[in-house]
């Protein structure tokens, strides 16, 4: 099967990596709401949510966790919105959390999600060493 997110997660397509971990991979968002928003994948293909094993759920969420810290801690947000698509407005049927920094007054509304852009591949790169470097030690 021909997933976008399994080819980032082998490694045949290019991407900013924030998080991998033995069961995740957390990389920038091509098309950010705001910079610094990360795509939180599990490395077993499943298609939503519904599909995670349970015993992954944690694992995702915690990492959720973390990164909900990391845009806070290293790209100096308020806060974060954290969702999951599933089958409607999912555009990759692969199933990734969205974290994306939040501050107050950046207009983002209701479930319109504008899109900005990177100035560059350095921008996002230093976008996602901010991120790499603010977030916690996975639990042991
Ligand atoms: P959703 O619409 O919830 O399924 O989110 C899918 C996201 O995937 C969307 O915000 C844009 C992002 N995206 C699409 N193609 C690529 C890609 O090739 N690389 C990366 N890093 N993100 C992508």
């Amino acid at each position: 099967m021909d997933c976008l997110f399994c080819r980032i997660i082998d490694g045949a397509l290019p991407a900013q990596v924030v998080l991998d971990e033995p069961f995740l991979l957390g990389f920038l968002d091509t098309r950010p709401v705001f910079k610094g928003h990360v795509l939180l994948v599990p490395k077993i293909h499943v298609h939503t949510l519904v599909d995670l094993p349970a015993e992954l759920l944690p694992v995702v969420m915690g990492a959720a966790q973390r990164l909900a810290r990391a845009v806070v801690d290293g790209l100096g947000a308020q806060g974060s919105f954290v969702a999951v698509n599933n089958v409607v407005s999912q555009s990759v049927p692969h199933l990734h959390v969205h974290v994306v920094p939040r501050t107050k007054g950046d207009g983002l509304r209701g479930f319109f999600w504008p899109r900005t852009k990177y100035a560059s591949p350095d921008e996002a790169q230093e976008y996602a060493a901010r991120l790499a470097g603010a977030l916690p030690a996975p639990p042991e």
